[in-house]
Formats: structure tokens, sequence, C-alpha cells
């Protein structure tokens, strides 16, 4: 472990006192009021706290930064539209404490890194842009001005473009992102990696291949109209907690949900609504009426197993398939048909673990209704299969006609609050040319045709030192890519790595020979131009573009906002080599969205509209059920049950959220809902798992993880037992991301394999 010099890159080894409790049996209720209140009191106090709250995902309000998931199209809750999760993402954001000048100078870099990451992100908001020259221990302050001409030196240096790598997470709002990519293409190259290669690119893969475009299908109000919904590999009650009210609703108007998920999480079974006086009197809702607790990894055994069971009730004279809709608007079935005959349906039931009784129950729902929908999240999208479990889900949706009409569809539940507008975009390594063809066109400029690198290959292009300057545009690159040893080492092999940031993470810490902070306007910040207020604008997950304004006094003076700081940087960066006025971009979000309007499709009257109370949604062919552009049909596609065979002795390890985090924002050590205290370093193993090893509950273990030869490590880690499939444990991101092979990705979307991951386990005594 690293000495008090040394930059530490990993997640801190210190235990802090793990207490087990029973897992929670309802989600939400007082005890989720209770936190969130908290959370807002210790940051910035409850006077400050009832403003901020009243206009979350209001219309004239802010976007929350936290997930993805829809605010209601119509009637908006006055008491508050946001969730416990929501909460603490604001009281994160907005927090009273700052990290300035002085904090750098007290703090070395060194010293830093050896805190905790929940200890790094409670420090506070940053405050000025900061250098952190060659050889130095602490950043230093450093002019706006003198940054920019630090960065636009190093990257007009580079001797080719291509050796320079621009990141976005997806926070970053449709006006950033937009010019942001319009910066860096002018600059010459598709370097855009983003947070969707590692979150939802097997869904955006699966689904344009399948059903003609990468998004999901429905809207919210297809909720509380279906008959049948599937939530497989998610985990809202946590990561979208607002979601637990559309199920409720849906619920209420008579459908059903069946849950597919390793782990029966707390939000999926039964929930009490914040907002509904009944329930906060001891009602409740239980959710889920079937729960299939697959093995990880094994949902396309499962969903096979479920169809051939439906076409033996077909068989036997049921009307199950919606055959018109098989025949006109669908190619490749007899294709899969046949592909499925091939399987046993016994074996596929071991194989997924599920029960043939509990197989045959979900077939028999799935089977006699007609409007179905699938919701999914990163438990289908992060394993070397993955493009392959949601194409699976999409034939299953297509034997029954449920896409492209009211109540049914595809449902991906995206991440980050902005990560599918960002792509809309064009936050993407891989443009189609259609696009680049009119951003040439309305900006005068020939834009680089090759594609870029993703995450992955981002990382491995610093390794090898063939890209140089590392750009990331919000995020914390290095805690929340795989093998944090690997990405560490990329990092630093860098000349310069640049981070434009709300909060201090690892990723400011472990840097090239140079490194510099920018720190931004956060959502609930009020942006001003020339004493103008202005807006911007996000796509939620199912596609609405609507408008967020921050109201509350930025943290500091010094702070820009996200297109400012892009515009005046790419005056600099390509000083003599741009013919787009930057100067004019950036006095008006306006103008930035008319430019939009040009080269994007489905933002006709973009200001006008957006103005509009709650916005409007993107054109949606899925939705519309024309499935462009495969003949306007929708493909059957033949896919691969998990390739994964544990050796004695090994386990197949999934890395999840804990209930006190955003991703690598660490807002607590608890995990309520699981019943987890005061620790992360834990290890959620099966009962039986433990005894064949003589591990204990609370016992110490290491993990490793071999593959091709190279042995990794995460260590100290306390053993928690749990229902969960025998032969499958989990752990929370980022801690366990050590043990993440770079080389181990999905096949064709390339995401790393966060949730298949086999390591052996051994019990330790230090
Ligand atoms: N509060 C909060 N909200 C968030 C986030 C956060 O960190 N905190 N993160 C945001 C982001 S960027 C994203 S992408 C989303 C993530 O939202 P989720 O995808 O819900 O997040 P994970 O914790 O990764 O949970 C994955 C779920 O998949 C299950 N799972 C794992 N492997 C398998 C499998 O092989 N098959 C099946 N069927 N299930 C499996 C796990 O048990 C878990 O319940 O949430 C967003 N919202
Ligand atoms: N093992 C494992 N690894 C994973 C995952 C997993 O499930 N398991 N999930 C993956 C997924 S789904 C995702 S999306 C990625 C997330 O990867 P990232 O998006 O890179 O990570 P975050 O933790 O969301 O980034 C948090 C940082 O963003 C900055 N920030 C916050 N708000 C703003 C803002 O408004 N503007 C700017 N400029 N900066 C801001 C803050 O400095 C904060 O520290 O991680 C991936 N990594
Ligand atoms: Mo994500």
């Amino acid at each position: 472990m690293a000495d008090n010099k040394k930059v530490n890159p990993y997640t801190s080894e210190k235990l802090t006192g793990l207490r087990i409790y029973k897992p929670a049996s309802v989600a939400a209720g007082w005890q989720g009021v209770k936190s969130s209140i908290l959370h807002l009191q210790k940051e910035l106090g409850v006077a400050s706290s009832i403003p901020l709250m009243r206009q979350i995902n209001q219309m004239d309000g802010y976007d929350c930064p936290g997930c993805a998931w829809p605010d209601p199209d119509g009637h908006r809750s006055k008491l508050g539209e946001f969730c416990e999760n929501g909460a603490k993402a604001i009281a994160e954001e907005a927090t009273k404490k700052q990290v300035d000048a002085a904090f750098f100078k007290k703090h070395s870099v060194a010293d830093l890194s050896n805190q905790s990451d929940y200890w790094i992100g409670k420090q506070g908001r940053l405050t000025e842009p900061m250098v952190l020259f060659e050889n130095q221990e602490h950043y230093q302050p450093i002019s706006w001005e003198a940054a920019y001409n630090l960065i636009a030196e190093e990257l007009n240096a580079l001797p080719d473009p291509n050796q320079a790598i621009f990141y976005t997470s997806g926070r970053t709002s449709n006006e950033a992102a937009f010019l942001y990519q319009l910066f860096i293409r002018q600059f010459g190259t598709n370097n855009l990696p983003d947070c969707s290669n590692m979150c939802h690119e097997s869904s955006g893969m699966a689904l344009s291949e399948t059903v003609g475009i990468g998004k999901g299908s429905v809207k919210l109000e297809d909720f509380y109209q279906t008959e049948l919904i599937l939530v497989i590999g998610q985990n809202p009650g946590t990561n979208h907690p607002r979601m637990l009210s559309a199920l409720q609703k849906a619920k209420e108007n008579g459908a059903q949900i069946i849950t597919i998920n390793p782990l029966p999480e707390t939000g999926l079974v039964s929930f009490r609504n914040p907002q509904q006086i009944s329930h906060m009197l001891g009602g409740k809702t239980i959710l889920t009426d079937l729960f299939l607790q697959v093995k990880v990894n094994e949902d396309v055994a499962l969903l096979k197993a479920i169809m051939i069971k439906l076409f033996e009730f077909e068989a036997s004279g049921e009307q199950v398939l919606d055959d018109d809709f098989i025949e006109a608007r669908t190619t490749g079935f007899n294709d899969f048909r046949d592909e499925l005959k091939q399987f046993e349906f016994e074996e596929l039931c071991a194989k997924s673990g599920i029960n043939e009784a509990e197989v045959y129950e979900a077939a028999r729902l799935i089977a006699s209704k007609n409007k179905i929908i699938a919701c999914w999240a990163m438990g289908l999208t992060q394993h070397k299969n993955a493009v392959d479990n949601i194409r699976e889900v999409v034939n299953l949706l297509l034997l029954k006609g449920s896409i492209g009409k009211p109540g049914a569809g595809t449902c991906p539940v995206r991440g980050h609050s902005n990560v599918q507008g960002d792509r809309t975009m064009g936050i993407w390594e891989k443009p189609n040319s259609t696009f680049l063809d009119k951003l040439e066109r309305q900006f005068n400029f020939t834009a680089p045709r090759d594609n870029g690198f993703n995450t992955v290959e981002a990382i491995e292009a610093m390794h090898s030192e063939s890209a140089k300057v590392f750009f990331a545009m919000g995020g914390n690159f290095l805690s929340a890519t795989p093998d944090t040893e690997f990405t560490a080492e990329a990092l630093s092999k860098c000349s310069l790595t640049v981070q434009v940031s709300t909060k201090l993470n690892r990723s400011h810490l472990v840097t090239g020979k140079r490194a510099i902070i920018l720190p931004c306007l956060g959502r609930t910040e009020e942006d001003l131009l020339s004493g103008k207020p202005q807006f911007v604008t996000v796509e939620n997950s199912m596609g609405v573009v609507h408008q967020s304004i921050g109201r509350k006094q930025p943290a500091s003076e010094k702070l820009k906002s996200e297109p400012t700081i892009v515009c005046e940087l790419a005056e600099k960066v390509l000083a003599g080599k741009t013919k787009t006025e930057w100067s004019v971009l950036q006095k008006d979000y306006d103008i930035v969205r008319n430019n939009i309007e040009a080269v994007i499709p489905g933002f006709h009257d973009y200001n006008k509209r957006v103005r509009q109370n709650g916005g409007f949604y993107l054109p949606n062919c899925a939705r519309e059920g024309t499935f462009e552009p495969t003949n306007k049909k929708a493909s059957f596609t033949v896919n691969k049950i998990s390739e994964i065979e544990l050796k004695p002795g090994e386990l197949l390890m999934m890395t999840v959220r804990s209930h006190d985090q955003f991703n690598t924002t660490i807002y607590g050590l608890d995990d309520r809902y699981r019943g987890v205290f005061n620790e992360r370093r834990v290890v959620f193993v099966n009962a039986e798992d433990m005894k064949e090893r003589g591990i204990n509950q609370k016992g110490l273990v290491n993990l490793q993880s071999s593959y091709n030869g190279k042995t990794r490590f995460a260590k100290r880690f306390k053993v928690v037992p749990f229902c969960i499939p025998k032969g499958c444990i989990a752990t929370y991101f980022p801690e366990a991301n050590t043990l993440v092979p770079i080389e181990l990705v999905a096949e064709k979307s390339q995401t790393p394999v966060s949730k298949s991951v086999i390591v052996t386990m051994h019990l330790t005594n230090r």
C-alpha cells in the first residue's frame, strides 16, 4: 500500500465498523423521509433546503441531477417531486462546504489520496481553477485565462489531434454537450468516450439493431396502461426511486410485475409511498407478483426457457403469440424459432437457477397478457453477452407484439440525468455520417471521419502512450472505469489531465504530469449571461427534452458554466483555425439551441417548444411501431446463453450500488435496504458458500480475479450472509473495480464486464 508521499489510486482499505441487520421489508416510507432531511440538514441546513426542494423537477425548476427517470407529463406533486436519493444528490451539490485554495495548500495530493472516497467527497464544492505542476505535491490556484492557455498549448503541441481524449459524464446539459463535441470535432478528433460506454451502450447497440432506435420506446403513460411489467437487472428502490410510484400506479390499474434479479431488492418487493397519507400511516403496495431469483448472467437461459413454454402453449391451441404482428412487422422469426428448438427446457431452468414451476408460472403470466413493458438496467448491460441479453428481451416482446403500441415496449432505465441527451447531442466516438455532414454544413468545417476511442480503448491508448492529453467534462474516470491499477497507470502517463468538476474526487489526484481542475456550476445554481438568467435543457430516459433552471446563488463567484468553459476554451485552442463565432454562441443559450435545431433531427421549434410546460418528446420510430431502418420491420435475433463455467472454488461477482451512493460519489456508509450499516467493504455471500469455505459472518476476506495470466486483488472485505444464488457474490462499485480486467468487455458494445467477474475468496487475518 502507498506510503504517505505516494499517490494512492485505490479506495481506502480501512474498515469502518460493519453492523448487520435484517434487510428492510419495505422501501421509502418514514425512513426515507428521515434520511432525506438528515442529508439536507447536514450539508446546507433546513432553511436553505426548503426553497431548493420546492424547485426540483417542477416545470419552472431544475432537473434533479440524480437519475434520468422522467417527471410526470402533467401534474407535479406540490409536496415535492423528488425521492430520498434525489435529496441526497442535491445535498451533495448544494453543500455549504468548500474546497478552496487554502484547502489545497493544507492537503497535499498524496495526503488526499490516502483518505476514503467518502471523506474526499464530503469536503465540499470546488471553488476556483487549480493547477498541479510537474513534481509538485500541492495544487495551486491559476486564473481561468492561464488555465486555458496551458490547455491550448498542450493540445496544440500534439502531433495528431487523436492523441487527445475528451470524456463526458452524463450530467452535462444538451447545450454544453453540443458545444463540447463541436469544439472537439473542430479540434480534429472523434475521441469522445463517455459514461454511456460503461452503462447502456449494450442497450443502444441491441435496440438499434433490432427495433431501429437505440433508446427505449415507452412513455410514463404506458406504465399506467400496461398489463405486465418485467423488471430485469435493475434496483429501482435505490437507483430510480420515483419509478416505484409509477409501478404503484400500474398495479393500482391492474398490472402485474415479474422481477428478475439475483437479489430480492427491497424496493421491488414492497413500497410505502411518502406522498400518500394512507401509506405513511402503515399502508404499502406489494409490487412484485413473481420474483425469479436468477443466477448472475443467466437471463438468456431463463428467457429462452420462458419462450419455450410460450411456444408449447401456442402449439396446444392457445392464442399466445401475436401472429399478425410477427408476420407483418418483423423479420427473422423462423431462424429464431428454429434455434430455440435446440434447447431443452429442463437444462435451461437448471442453468438459470430457477425451478421449472416458477418458469412455468412466469410463462403463464406472460401468455395471458397483450401489453407488456420490459424494464432493465445494469444487471443486463454489464456482461460479456450483454447485447444478447437485451436482444433476447426484445425477442420476447416481439413474440407478444409488445413494442410500438400503448401500454407496451422497451424501457432501458437510464442512469445519469442527461446521459441520453448527451448522446443525442453527438457525444459519441462513432458518429454517423449524416450527423457529421450536417454539423460540417452548419459550421463550415471538415469533421474527422474516423471513429474515436470508447472508454476502454481510451484507457488502452493512454496506457500505450498513443494518447497524451485527457480532458473530462465531469465524472470520475479513474474510479468509474475497470481495472483501477491499469487505469491509474494510463492516466499517469499523460502529459496533461484536465477535469471540469463540481466536487473533488480521486480522478483529481491520479494525474498526468500536469493537471488542471476547472470548477463549474451545478444544476441547482443560477447561470447568468450578461446579467440574464439562462436555462439549459436535458433529455430524460423516455426521450422528453425539457428545461432546467437553477436559482441558487453559485457556490463561488469564480465558477463558470460548462457551456462558457467550452466556448472560452475553444476560442483559445482553435484560435485562427475556426470559423465559428464562439463568443456569439456563448452569449445566449437560445443561440446554441438554434444551432442544435439546425443539426439534429426532432428539435424543430426547439426554443419555443422547450418553453412550453414540460417540454417535448423526440421522435421515436419504435414507439410509433415503424422500426426503421430495417424495411420498417423489427428483427428477431439468435442469442447465446452465457458461456461462463465456474471451476471449483470460483464465484461469479457482480458489482452493485449501495443505497448511499451515486456512482463514485459516496453519500454515506449505509445500505439501509440490504441491512448493511457503516461499511462499504462488504461482500454479499450465500450461506452455503460461506459454510463450504468455513467463513463466518463478518469474516475478513481478500478477493482475487485471474484473467489472461494476470491476477488482480481487492483486499479486506467483510462477509455478509445474504439471500443470493449459490456461486454468486456481490460487492460495491467502485471498491471492487480493481478486479475487473480491462480486456474483459461485452461483445459488440465493449462495456466493461462489471457484473460478471470470476473471482476467488480467501480468508485473511490482516
Ligand atoms: N441513488 C442512485 N441513483 C442512481 C445511481 C446511483 O449510483 N445512485 N446511478 C445511476 C446510474 S449511472 C445508473 S446506470 C443506474 C444504475 O441502476 P441499476 O442498474 O439499478 O444499478 P446497479 O446497482 O448496478 O444494479 C443492478 C441490479 O442488477 C442486478 N443484477 C446484477 N447482475 C444481474 C444479472 O446477471 N441478471 C439480472 N437479472 N440482474 C442482475 C443487481 O442485483 C442489481 O439489483 O442508476 C442511476 N441512478
Ligand atoms: N464496477 C462497476 N463500475 C461501474 C459501474 C458499475 O455498475 N460497476 N457503473 C458504470 C456506470 S453505469 C457509469 S454511468 C459510470 C459513471 O461514471 P462517471 O460518470 O465518470 O462517474 P460519477 O461518479 O457519476 O462522477 C461523479 C463526479 O462528477 C462530477 N460532477 C457532478 N456533477 C457535475 C456537473 O454538473 N458538472 C460537472 N462537470 N461535473 C459534475 C463530480 O466532480 C463528481 O465527483 O461508472 C461505471 N462504472
Ligand atoms: Mo450509468
